[in-house]
């Protein structure tokens, strides 16, 4: 029998065709609030017992609650009253609130924010830009300002690249010996998780988080607490106002947000700052040279699409922008996870 005619053949486009809903379970039940109330009450708990602590209906969250059983992320045992439901180690870990490795923020960014821009997904490939306008009625001209249309908007996607370092900061930021390098400025730093990890990490260094004035007031009021004495802050936007000088630029996920032109001017004043044996550091999702993969990047590519004016590239082409703009001895480390480091040098 050839392939084609295997009864399941077709399994794998079934499986695709229903991904969203997997992920659109996976975000409702954290959205809700299902892992936090499991994990507080140290005790598996009915599906009855589950819809009056949240509010919820119980034809409603029976059936969400045995979809995160089939997804694993609940286990249940039967006993004579009925199923009792708890949390499995995964979703303790990164699916509660208050968990150190929480994916909380990132997926109600997704959820709510993300998932309204791929509903365009078919008109941003038509066209090839973001798709503000349609998803939230707002120009797409600049896409942070878009981005960041609300304080709660901003706050949220910051929260979610937050906590994607929480889980890949320690990884990137170990792929070089950054010891020699003492004066770090954290580029577009956001919410400073990753430069948290980065003194945590190097303890002779100091980082100074640039970003928007509007990012660094909440960076401080929120995210970085100040007896972190070796984090410090810069107001400024990177394409407009000047950069300070330092011996390593740490850009970690910028690049992908513009185009090569936006690339190379950005590269090109950071080389300008940049001490005299000091180097840039790129933090990105890199795609195989051939573009072959890996998926996920593929998929964030799409991603930046939707959203910015950006896209993943490949390590020759990252390394092809790092050159143009003055920089050598370009070095790349895949780590196998979700964000790979290029190194450049002056
Ligand atoms: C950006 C990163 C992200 C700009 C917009 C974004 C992410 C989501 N939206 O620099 C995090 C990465 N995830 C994806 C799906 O790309």
């Amino acid at each position: 029998m050839s392939s084609t005619e295997d009864p399941d053949y077709p399994q794998i486009i079934l499986q695709y065709s229903s991904g969203f809903l997997v992920s659109k379970v996976m975000f409702t039940a954290c959205e809700l609030g299902v892992f936090d109330l499991l994990l507080e009450s140290g005790e598996p708990l009915s599906s009855d017992a589950i819809a009056a602590h949240l509010g919820t209906s119980t034809t409603g969250i029976e059936r969400l609650l045995d979809a995160c059983v089939g997804l694993k992320l609940l286990a249940a045992e039967m006993t004579q009253e009925g199923a009792l439901y708890r949390n499995t180690d995964i979703s303790n870990i990164y699916l509660t609130k208050s968990s150190p490795k929480s994916q909380y923020h990132i997926m109600m960014y997704y959820s709510n924010t993300v998932y309204l821009c791929w509903h365009y997904l078919a008109d941003a490939v038509r066209e090839g830009r973001n798709q503000y306008e349609r998803a939230f009625g707002i120009s797409s001209k600049d896409p942070f300002g878009a981005m960041y249309r609300s304080e709660e908007e901003m706050l949220k996607f910051m929260a979610g690249q937050n906590s994607v370092w929480s889980i890949c900061g320690r990884d990137v930021l170990a792929a070089f010996d950054l010891s020699p390098f003492r004066q770090i400025c954290d580029l577009g730093g956001g919410g400073g998780a990753l430069a948290r990890e980065c003194v945590s990490l190097y303890p002779n260094s100091t980082v100074t988080i640039y970003d928007l004035p509007k990012v660094v007031q909440v960076a401080k009021e929120r995210f970085v607490p100040p007896e972190e004495r070796r984090i410090a802050f810069h107001e400024g936007d990177f394409f407009n106002n000047p950069i300070p000088e330092a011996e390593l630029y740490i850009l970690s996920k910028i690049l992908h947000d513009w185009d090569d032109d936006k690339c190379r001017q950005l590269l090109a004043k950071v080389y300008k700052a940049c001490k005299p044996g000091g180097g840039v550091l790129l933090v990105e999702s890199l795609l195989n040279e051939d573009k072959s993969g890996p998926l996920e990047t593929q998929l964030y590519s799409m991603n930046m699409l939707v959203q910015t004016e950006g896209k993943e590239r490949t390590a020759a082409e990252y390394s092809k922008l790092l050159e143009a703009s003055g920089f050598r001895e370009t070095e790349v480390k895949r780590s196998g996870k979700l964000y790979d480091a290029v190194l450049g040098r002056k």
